[in-house]
């Protein structure tokens, strides 16, 4: 049977200046869907990338003495290198300056312009130069940009623009037929009530003020409006407009996780574009909520910020990945700090799943040698373990299914919980003292460390390498989805050399 297929998408992120912690929030929580989705038998297309061209980028790297290219190029690299840290399982990762991507958003463009969508006028209006984005008098706050609270600049040049006016009634009659289009929820009413319902204005879609673009084919002096081109990567990536296998795979996408901000250009520009080329519209757009520090939103402009490869060096590529996977409500706003991080590796992943980990197996050392075996001495309370961990693939498929992946890995570590519960109230080292208690001991632990393989199959998808040192611990080869029922893991085993998988972290 053919698999299924899925394609997310992370936002191309400017390449300015170096990516932040607020990047790689978007980026872990992507990566663990995409493993999630891998681990649950889905043939996956996970994307990110960069999004080079605009005027914000010409005037940083011209203040830097280099061409933009080179400016964008050592920033890019390094933002690889940070993704390689982070174990971030892209499939492909675009860049706005690739040759195909400009060839492509100049054809898309064409299309809009021949179909009428696109026309030339004039602009005037007021533009917000780091934010790429012009505004009405009306949307800025105390004459600020809304977005982020800097000043605007008056302007006015011969332009294209996009008839996105054209498309209001569709738009709504599309979100009226397709309620989970834009997660979550309070979002959509947002997009709905105060951009949609009082009105579309046709939006201006090229410029002449600056060079680092795309020329628009058939009247170079203009290059294609930065978001016109950064959004169309989500389909230059799989060769639109060109018939390509890829497309036809993957298209429409199926999830797009974007911040808060840009949820205006993902739930409202984007579908208008695609409904102008007369293709899909993907099935879900999920706005995510900011990573806070201090009570501001982490900001290149603002630097605020460490280089995230600091935490990773000092805490550890998961204890990172599980903090911004689990801290924060999925959706909601949340705060950063290095305190948290230490909080939550020390409470979850040193107290609940390292200990839990280590002791087991200890005792399994102790009391048989390091052999696994299975004797299935029962007892009531055997109960809320073994019913939990056969319940629980299904659990977290529910909450992946509609991306609340923090209540995912809560539901994970409830288990754990439970494991650890399991042993006080069955006491492994009072049964050691009796001989003939000697199965149901044998049968304790088993129960131990298949909650521990359960566990740690599913949390392949949010902290890979610690799974992968448990089950290396566990010398076990059941470790993919169908595994994921209570008994599975193998007897007459010798388990391996227990690490610690956490150090506790002292402030
Ligand atoms: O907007 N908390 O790029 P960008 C959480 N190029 N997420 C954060 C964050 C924070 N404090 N700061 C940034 C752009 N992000 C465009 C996108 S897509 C066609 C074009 C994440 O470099 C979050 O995903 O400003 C946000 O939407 C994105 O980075 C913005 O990245």
């Amino acid at each position: 049977m053919e698999k299924k297929k899925f394609y997310l998408t992370t936002p191309i992120y400017y390449p300015s200046a170096e990516f932040h912690i607020g990047h790689c929030y978007t980026t872990i929580i992507a990566d663990s869907i995409a493993r999630y989705k891998r681990l649950s038998g889905f043939d996956v297309f996970f994307q990110t990338g960069t999004d080079e061209h605009g005027q914000k980028i010409e005037r940083k790297a011209m203040d830097a003495g280099v061409s933009p290219k080179e400016y964008v190029d050592k920033i890019i690299l390094n933002a690889k290198d940070l993704w390689k840290s982070l174990g971030i399982s892209y499939d492909y990762f675009i860049r706005t300056s690739d040759e195909d991507h400009k060839k492509r958003v100049q054809e898309i463009f064409k299309k809009m312009y021949d179909s009428g969508d696109i026309y030339k006028s004039e602009y005037k209006g007021l533009y917000c130069t780091p934010c790429e984005s012009f505004w009405t008098e009306a949307q800025l706050v105390d004459g600020k940009c809304p977005d982020c609270g800097r000043d605007v600049e008056e302007a006015h040049e011969e332009a294209y623009f996009f008839k996105l006016s054209k498309y209001q009634k569709k738009l709504e009659e599309f979100y009226e037929a397709n309620p989970n289009f834009l997660l979550p929820l309070s979002r959509k009413n947002e997009m709905i009530n105060n951009f949609i319902k009082p009105g579309l204005d046709d939006l201006c879609v090229s410029r002449t003020s600056f060079t680092w673009g795309i020329p628009v084919s058939f009247d170079e002096k203009h290059v294609v409006y930065v978001w016109v081109d950064a959004l169309s990567n989500y389909i230059t990536s799989l060769g639109y407009p060109e018939e390509s296998e890829m497309f036809k795979k993957f298209w429409p996408a199926d999830l797009h996780l974007v911040g808060k901000e840009i949820v205006r250009f993902h739930a409202i520009i984007w579908p208008a574009m695609l409904m102008s080329l007369g293709i899909e519209l993907p099935k879900c757009v999920f706005g995510h909520g900011w990573l806070i520090i201090d009570g501001g939103k982490i900001s290149k402009s603002v630097g605020n910020y460490k280089d995230p490869r600091e935490y990773i060096n000092e805490y550890g590529v998961d204890a990172v990945r599980y903090f911004a996977l689990r801290e924060v409500p999925f959706g909601n706003d949340g705060n950063f700090s290095e305190d948290a991080l230490i909080a939550r590796t020390n409470a979850d992943l040193v107290n609940n799943l390292g200990n839990l980990v280590n002791r087991t197996i200890a005792m399994v050392n102790k009391y048989f040698d390091g052999i696994v075996s299975n004797p299935g001495v029962k007892e009531d309370v055997d109960d809320a373990l073994v019913v939990y961990a056969n319940e629980l693939k299904k659990l977290v498929d529910n909450k992946m299914n509609s991306y609340k992946v923090n209540e995912a890995l809560e539901d994970i570590f409830e288990l754990l919980k439970r494991a650890n519960k399991y042993i006080d109230e069955t006491t492994p080292w009072i049964l050691a003292k009796d001989e003939t208690k000697k199965d149901r001991l044998a049968s304790v632990l088993y129960n131990l460390l298949e909650s521990i393989r359960i566990a740690s199959v599913l949390l392949r998808a949010f902290i890979p390498s610690t799974s992968d040192k448990i089950f290396n611990m566990l010398n076990t080869s059941k470790i993919d989805f169908e595994s994921l029922s209570f008994g599975n893991l193998e007897t007459e085993i010798k388990l391996n050399e227990s690490e610690i998988l956490f150090n506790r972290i002292e402030k």
